[in-house]
């Protein structure tokens, strides 16, 4: 007879298959014993983890979804199993999973021609080329299409003109992917190389989320982009919202590692803290809050599970990403608060890692669709009306 496994009480476990189990078993060791050790001084210092995307590539867990071109052509689970390990460990490696996989390698298969897939996605399956994905400017965050970012055709290419804003990986990519309307209004899509004439990037500093990951500008001036630059079959801006289905697929999984790291550091601590000369853990008030971290985190892995499911089967219905991007985003953010304040005044102390958590989950939580931008598309899918435009 199955028992009730508090940890996992929907055995979430008993319904993955044996390579998705070995998928996840080794996502899980790297992040244990590679990146874990470094990952508090890496935020503390706010000093980018740049091992990583080799160390990852090695593992061959970037671009899991692809088949071919140094690529593992993995399920979808096992892609989301990979985002919960890693953000388990901390949200700038899922990140850097997501800018590398969905932002960069995806619309570069999708939309490029054989020769842009030779050149650029075995450099970064093996996390030899880093990329980055330029689609937010300055005045343009929630609302893309409205960009400035103009190209003009020229003789032999593109003249490419525009400022792309909190760009994750902008200091120090090799390659970006970035998007700019023509003439006739419609959105293209570039793959620029670092040091080409005009392209300038820098790195942000002041930021108190996602410290381990960098994260920059992009400024395009007067800029020649040769022809072949061009993702040929990236005609629109469903194009880049492609990308971005991917990515909050993954960020989906991922923070319900973030949130599970909270919840098991919360259940230890107030298990080993005695006030009022017993646990904590004996209070009603502390068990209830642990009673809703693992319901919450039950309900959005079961949901992840049939996202991933869904999408194996070939439908990975951007609406039902919306709404698990913004469920369990909120839900992990709320779980990281409430876990930072189980562990009083340790909590704020980064070697208990939830504080690290919660200002990551701030951020996940407003990138790649804000919490209230995905209510809007689930409320334009119901009533066919579109409340943001
Ligand atoms: P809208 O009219 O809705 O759509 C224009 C065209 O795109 C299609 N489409 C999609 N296609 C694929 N996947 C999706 N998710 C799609 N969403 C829309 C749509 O069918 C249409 O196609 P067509 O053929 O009819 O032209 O366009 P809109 O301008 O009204 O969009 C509204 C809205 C709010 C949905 C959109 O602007 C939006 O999603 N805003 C949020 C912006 C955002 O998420 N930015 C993320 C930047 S990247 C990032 O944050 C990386 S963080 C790093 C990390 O992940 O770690
Ligand atoms: P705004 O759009 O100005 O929104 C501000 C507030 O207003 C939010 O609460 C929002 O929900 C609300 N709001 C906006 N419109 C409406 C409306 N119509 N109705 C009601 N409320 C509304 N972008 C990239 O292109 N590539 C990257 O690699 C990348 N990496 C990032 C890394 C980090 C660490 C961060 C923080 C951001 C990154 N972004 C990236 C940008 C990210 O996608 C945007 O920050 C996000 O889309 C929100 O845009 P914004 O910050 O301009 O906020």
């Amino acid at each position: 007879m199955m028992e009730f496994q508090w940890q996992d009480p929907l055995s979430l476990e008993s319904q993955l298959t044996t390579e998705e189990v070995m998928v996840r078993d080794m996502a899980q060791r790297f992040c244990e014993g590679t990146l874990a050790p470094r990952v508090v001084t890496a935020f503390r210092d706010a000093r980018p983890d740049d091992r990583f995307l080799r160390e990852a590539g090695e593992l061959g867990l970037l671009g899991a979804t692809i088949s071919g071109y140094g690529c593992p052509g993995m399920s979808w689970t096992a892609y989301g199993l990979i985002a919960r390990e890693l953000e388990r460990t901390d949200s700038a490696y899922r990140s850097a999973l997501s800018v590398q996989s969905s932002l960069v390698m995806h619309p570069i298969h999708a939309f490029g021609n054989e020769s842009q897939r030779q050149q650029y996605l075995p450099g970064l399956a093996s996390g030899e080329l880093v990329g980055a994905f330029g689609l937010t400017e300055p005045d343009h965050g929630s609302d893309p299409g409205r960009m400035t970012s103009r190209v003009t055709a020229t003789r032999g290419g593109f003249l490419l003109q525009g400022t792309k804003a909190w760009i994750s990986h902008a200091a120090t990519a090799d390659i970006f992917v970035v998007w700019a309307k023509n003439e006739a209004g419609k959105t293209l899509g570039f793959i620029l190389e670092r040091g080409m004439k005009g392209l300038e990037t820098r790195a942000y500093t002041g930021k108190f989320a996602l410290r381990a990951s960098s994260t920059g500008e992009i400024v395009m001036r007067d800029m020649f982009v040769p022809a072949e630059k061009l993702l040929p079959a990236a005609t629109g801006l469903s194009a880049a919202f492609s990308c971005l289905t991917r990515a909050r697929y993954g960020i989906s999984w991922g923070v319900m590692g973030a949130a599970e790291d909270c919840w098991f550091r919360s259940r230890d601590y107030v298990m080993a803290r005695h006030q009022f000369g017993r646990p904590l853990a004996a209070n009603q008030l502390v068990q209830l809050k642990l009673a809703d971290m693992q319901t919450e985190i039950a309900l959005g892995l079961q949901a992840c599970l049939q996202l991933g499911r869904m999408a194996d089967a070939g439908h990975l219905l951007p609406e039902a990403v919306s709404l698990l991007k913004r469920n369990n985003c909120g839900k992990a953010l709320q779980i990281a608060r409430t876990a930072r304040d189980m562990h009083g005044a340790n909590g704020i102390a980064d070697e208990y890692a939830v504080i690290r958590h919660m200002l990551n989950l701030e951020a996940v939580n407003t990138y790649e669709g804000t919490h209230d931008i995905h209510a809007l598309i689930l409320g334009r899918s119901q009533t066919g009306l579109a409340a943001f435009s």
